[in-house]
């Protein structure tokens, strides 16, 4: 197997600067190597080309979206071809808009493939903000929303088929923050979530089995990790920090679990900020968490 690590540089759909800084900062915290501890294949393609962010406030409800439009492009083109030569693609971001031009490309695989797909989105926000419905006009809040094919066509269409996805395919883990008109418009559209309270009543284990269930032999398994799903406490290295999320234990055993399914095709590393990190440690946990999601364990598992 062979992991192929896409880093993109961008902060463009944050509401801080920083995430740009991603990419590097997990190298720096040895995710190459460790992956190849795992006899894993790993072919990092570098960092993709982008425009660079303006920094303006918000027109028409979406800042930047016309840069977000090309990294997205960008970077579909890149897991797309990632996928098509059986890589598994690891996306590096940068910030969470960037998960419409990674699922996009996962999705559009999916169907030219007959598989089955299945995304985890792994976060402490549902990312589900329309430009009618965002407090901010920050994209990284609309990802799932504009997948599911609300928001603009210039980026509902990214692919090529509009909606990317159904809400049906998506299992949320991890959120705690979800602004007032967004909380109705993921329920109007069933959007499977379970929330920290879910998880403090029955328990990550619990959880995961319920967010796994169904899955087959023909399931592409998406997991895009948004780093601020975890705790503060052990990943300050966000830009949108939320208390009360997963901790190491957790988080552990949420990617232990993902793992034992043995159907993870590609996923995205989003949100990671060093300007506001503490000597590279949110990188860290994070390259350790992204360990175990490839089947790290303290003792030999059985079969
Ligand atoms: C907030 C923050 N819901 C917004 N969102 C995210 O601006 O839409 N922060 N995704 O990471
Ligand atoms: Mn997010
Ligand atoms: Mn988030
Ligand atoms: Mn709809």
């Amino acid at each position: 197997q062979t992991v192929q690590l896409i880093g993109v540089p961008t902060d463009i759909g944050a509401g801080a600067r920083g995430a740009s800084m991603g990419p590097e900062a997990l190298r720096v915290a040895g995710l190459a190597a460790v992956l190849e501890s795992h006899d894993l294949q790993v072919h990092d393609i570098g960092n993709l080309p982008g425009p660079a962010n303006p920094w303006l406030p918000p027109d028409q409800g979406y800042r930047h979206l016309k840069e977000v439009e090309q990294w997205n492009q960008t970077l579909h083109d890149a897991v797309h071809a990632a996928l098509a030569r059986d890589h598994l693609p690891m996306v590096l971001g940068g910030d969470h808009c960037l998960g419409i031009g990674s699922i996009s490309a996962v999705a559009r695989h999916c169907r030219e493939t007959g598989k089955t797909l299945r995304v985890l989105w792994l976060d402490a926000h549902a990312d589900f903000n329309t430009a009618e419905l965002t407090p901010s006009g920050n994209v990284h809040g609309m990802p799932v929303a504009v997948l599911c094919g609300h928001g603009p066509k210039e980026l509902t269409g990214i692919g090529g088929t509009t909606p990317a996805i159904s809400p049906s395919v998506v299992r949320q883990i991890g959120i705690r923050s979800v602004d007032e008109g967004e909380k109705r418009f993921v329920h109007k559209h069933g959007l499977e979530v379970f929330d920290m309270r879910y998880i403090d009543e029955k328990g990550m284990r619990h959880t995961m089995e319920q967010a796994l269930a169904g899955m087959d032999d023909n399931t592409h398994l998406h997991v895009s990790f948004d780093v601020d799903f975890l705790d503060p406490e052990i990943a300050p290295g966000v830009g949108t920090t939320v208390p009360g999320g997963p901790t190491y234990r957790e988080a552990q055993l949420c990617m232990e679990m993902i793992a034992d399914t043995g159907r993870m095709a590609s996923m995205d590393v989003m949100e990671l900020n060093p300007a506001l990190d503490v000597r590279n440690r949110t990188a860290l946990v994070a390259v350790d968490l992204i360990e175990s999601l490839f089947g790290k364990s303290t003792l030999m598992r059985k079969g």
